[in-house]
């Protein structure tokens, strides 16, 4: 299938994998991108030899296109947009802010730069600053989320760019993918899909509990600090939504959570960690590889968007 998206990547399949903070590492990253699609690695709150690390070992599992995610509320965001200029990634996305600061030096670098946007706003900014193309995401999404869902988001942003629009949240299937084509989506990104597959290196007990998840299991956290956060429900959700419901510190909410992720990825430890996941986590049923996964996606979708 060719879109705007696999033209100005230069990829097989317009399907992007989240830049998912703790599991999204060079083993994911490089599957993705070998079956097609543009695996991310995330730098997350990693410092800069690390994510310069990850990159190497990429790149020598793969020759395929591949991005890199920059959090851009990490201690190190400065760095790695350095790093990322430095090693003349291919692709650059970010989250949780505005990367206006760094767009310059990564387009003088020959670097593919989309932004992840919550909004109409933020996407003409974006594009006003010479992104490449964005990603809109929706609150369906796992992890750090905006307001507004996938299906009113995209063909907003769509109407209000004309650079290549990704769209995320909420997508696990052929039938996702061609509802975002719909909408007037390039390609689409995915998170939660890929968090059980073959070569994602998150604890089995963390799959398992994806694989498990129903529709109305995931949760909303931090909507009063003003930093939403979906994960999948937990004893520290609950415990987390009390503390909201009954005004406790933002000191006393932060401390439940604190290294929460890396407890459930690496760890196992779904009940007191940070299991975030998509809501579309009750509609993953199956562990495949990734090459599976994005051969049965096109698959469905082509079948699809034929009739
Ligand atoms: O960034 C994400 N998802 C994330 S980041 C993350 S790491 C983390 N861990 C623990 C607590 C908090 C974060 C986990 N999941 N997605 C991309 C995304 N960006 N979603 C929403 C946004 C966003 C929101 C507001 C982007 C820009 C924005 O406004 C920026 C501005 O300055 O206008």
């Amino acid at each position: 299938m060719k879109t705007a998206l696999t033209e100005l990547l230069g990829i097989r399949y317009p399907i992007l994998q989240g830049g998912m903070a703790w599991v999204a590492e060079h083993s994911l990253a490089s599957a993705v991108s070998n079956a097609g699609g543009l695996g991310i690695i995330a730098a997350a709150n990693a410092p800069y030899d690390y994510v310069k690390e990850e990159i190497r070992r990429t790149r020598e599992l793969t020759d395929r296109p591949f991005g890199v995610n920059i959090m851009l509320l990490s201690p190190y965001a400065e760095e790695i947009a350095r790093l990322v200029t430095e090693e003349k990634v291919p692709v650059v996305t970010t989250g949780a802010g505005s990367p206006g600061p760094y767009m310059r030096q990564w387009k003088e670098a020959g670097v593919k730069v989309i932004p992840v946007v919550a909004s109409v706003a933020l996407a003409k900014m974006m594009q006003r600053g010479g992104a490449d193309a964005v990603i809109a995401e929706g609150c369906e999404s796992g992890g750090h989320i905006g307001e507004t869902t996938t299906m009113a988001l995209v063909p907003q942003v769509v109407d209000a760019v004309g650079i290549p629009v990704i769209a995320a949240g909420g997508i696990g299937d052929g039938r996702g993918f061609a509802a975002a084509v719909m909408l007037g989506a390039s390609g689409v990104q995915m998170g939660t899909r890929f968090l059980v597959a073959d070569e994602c290196v998150v604890h089995q007990n963390y799959k398992d509990r994806v694989l498990r998840a129903k529709d109305i299991d995931t949760v909303v956290t931090g909507r009063s600090t003003g930093h939403p956060v979906r994960t999948l429900r937990n004893r520290t959700t609950r415990t987390y939504l009390e503390y909201e419901k009954a005004g406790k510190s933002f000191e006393e909410l932060e401390a439940l959570t604190i290294g929460g992720l890396r407890k459930a990825v690496q760890d196992g430890d779904v009940d007191y960690g940070s299991v975030m996941s998509g809501q579309i986590a009750g509609l993953v049923k199956k562990r495949q590889s990734c090459r599976e996964m994005i051969e049965e996606i096109m698959q469905e979708a082509e079948t699809l968007l034929k009739v």
